[in-house]
C-alpha cells in the first residue's frame, strides 16, 4: 500500500508530481483530476489511487485496477507555449508513452515496445493504458489531463480483454517497488516534457512502435480497414496502405496483426 506520507516525500522536489492527490479508492483518477483542474489545481497536480471502480479507457471503454496491483493516475498539464497548444495532444500522447516505456525499462530491466495510437507492450502483450484528454476554453487549451494505468502485479483474464494483456510482475518474475516506478515515471515525464524538440519526439515514438511494415486490421469508428501499415506521420497519424493499394490516414482506431489464416 501506498502511505500519504511517503509518496508526499518521494515525490518531494519533482515539478510534474506536485502537489499529490491521494486516493485508496476513486471512481476514475481522470474524473478526480478534471474536477481538480476546473477549481484551478496547477500544473502537475498528480492525483494517484490503489483502487479504481470506474477506471475509464478510450471511447467509453473500461479499465481494471483492482486495489493494490497497479499504478493509476493522473497528472494535470496546463501547456503554454503556442506551439504546444496547437499540438498538444498528439505530442502529450507520445511523450507519455515514451516516458512509461523508459521507466518500465529503468526499474524492470524488460524491454517496452508501443503498439499505435499508445498502448505499452511488454512481450507483445498490454501492460500499460494511456488516456489523455484535453479541456479548451474556447480556442485556447485550458487543460491537459493525462491519465496512465500501469499492470504491476495484476494481469487482467483474458476473457476480459480485447488484446493480451500482462503486468510487470509476471514478466519480470520479481516484486516491483510500485513508488519507485511511479518516482521514476514522473522525472521521465519530466525530462520529456521540458525538452521541446517535437522532432526528437516523433522520430524516438516512431521507432518503439511495434506492427510497422506488418499486415493488420484497422479497427475504426467506421469500420475495419485491412492493409499493411506503412509508417506514422509526425501528427500521430498511421499511414495504412489498404490492401487496394490505396494509401490512407487513419487517425483513430484499434491496431490488431493479421494471421495468416486471414490474409488472401
Ligand atoms: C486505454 O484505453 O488503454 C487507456 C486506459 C487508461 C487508464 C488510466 S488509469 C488512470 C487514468 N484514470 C482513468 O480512468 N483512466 C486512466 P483503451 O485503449 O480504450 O483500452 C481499454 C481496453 O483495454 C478495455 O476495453 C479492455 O479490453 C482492456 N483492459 C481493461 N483493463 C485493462 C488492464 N488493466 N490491462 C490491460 N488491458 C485492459
Amino acid at each position: 500500500m501506498f502511505q500519504p506520507m511517503t509518496l508526499n516525500q518521494s515525490l518531494a522536489g519533482l515539478r510534474l508530481g506536485q502537489p499529490v492527490f491521494f486516493y485508496r479508492r476513486i471512481g476514475s483518477t481522470n474524473d478526480e483530476a478534471k474536477r481538480l483542474a476546473e477549481s484551478g489545481a496547477p500544473e502537475g497536480s498528480l492525483v494517484v489511487a490503489e483502487e479504481q471502480t470506474a477506471g475509464r479507457g478510450r471511447s467509453g471503454r473500461k479499465w481494471m485496477t483492482p486495489p493494490g496491483t497497479a499504478l493509476a493516475l493522473s497528472l494535470i498539464l496546463r501547456p503554454s507555449s503556442p506551439r504546444l497548444q496547437a499540438e498538444q495532444a498528439t505530442r502529450l500522447n507520445m511523450l507519455a508513452g515514451l516516458a512509461v516505456c523508459e521507466a518500465i525499462e529503468a526499474v524492470t530491466g524488460l524491454r517496452a515496445a508501443l503498439k499505435w495510437p499508445n498502448d505499452v507492450l511488454v512481450a507483445k502483450k498490454k501492460a500499460v493504458g494511456i488516456l489523455v484528454e484535453s479541456v479548451f476554453a474556447g480556442p485556447r487549451l485550458d487543460y491537459v489531463i493525462l491519465g496512465i494505468g500501469v499492470n504491476v502485479s495484476f494481469k487482467p483474464p483474458p476473457e476480459q480483454v480485447q488484446f493480451p494483456a500482462t503486468c510487470l510482475e509476471a514478466e519480470v518474475g520479481r516484486e516491483v517497488d510500485r513508488l519507485n516506478l511511479l518516482k521514476v515515471l514522473l522525472t521521465r515525464l519530466e525530462a520529456r516534457y521540458r525538452s521541446a524538440s517535437p522532432v526528437a519526439l516523433y522520430a524516438d515514438w516512431r521507432a518503439r512502435l511495434t506492427m510497422m511494415g506488418e499486415p493488420v486490421i484497422i479497427q475504426t469508428a467506421t469500420g475495419d480497414q485491412h492493409g499493411r501499415m506503412e509508417d506514422v506521420a509526425p501528427d500521430g497519424a498511421l499511414i495504412l496502405q489498404l490492401d487496394s493499394g490505396e494509401m490512407v490516414r487513419v487517425l483513430a482506431g484499434e491496431a490488431h496483426l493479421r494471421r495468416p489464416a486471414d490474409l488472401t
